[in-house]
């Protein structure tokens, strides 16, 4: 009889875990996601891609996981007043609803320390995006060149 009484108690509990989420990964789109082949001598890659919020309530991107480096986290390039670009962390993105953000060379980027195996053209490196406030969303970045004219190292 106990049992019985337990799997009633729990009964609306499941049903509130598989209502829909206020936010979930249906709500967030990542595409055109890439990363720079690594320099030879170099542990550190850079990612990109374009972070889109479909849904009607902000997200917040809260880091990165992958298993293709020791860590991975998103930074972004500030102008320093002095005028030189250097890169800082970025613990929490907020991404508005309907919101885009592209992560690009010289503004946010997805930074792998301790590399692996070097990525190399034509290679795919998967990561996933975390979020405080939806689920994690996984993604294959294609290894591409790309000639631009920032540093090699973001
Ligand atoms: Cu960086």
């Amino acid at each position: 009889m106990k049992r019985v009484i337990t799997a009633l108690t729990l009964l609306p509990l499941l049903v509130s875990l598989s209502a829909p989420a206020p936010a979930s990964a249906a709500q967030v789109e990542v595409t055109e996601a890439w990363v720079k082949p690594t320099i030879p001598g170099t542990e550190n890659g850079a990612g990109y891609m374009t972070v889109h919020n479909t849904g009607e309530l902000a997200v917040t991107v809260i880091g990165i996981r992958t298993d293709a480096a020791r860590a991975a986290e998103v930074h972004r390039h500030i102008m320093t007043e002095d005028g030189m670009m250097r890169m800082t962390r970025v613990p929490k993105l907020v991404i508005a609803a309907d919101e885009t953000v592209t992560f690009e060379p010289g503004g946010y980027h997805v930074m792998f320390f301790g590399v692996k195996n070097p990525f190399k053209v034509g290679d795919t490196v998967d990561f996933e995006v975390l979020f405080e406030d939806a689920d994690a969303v996984q993604v294959e970045a294609e290894v591409r060149q790309l000639v631009e004219p920032f540093n090699q190292e973001s």
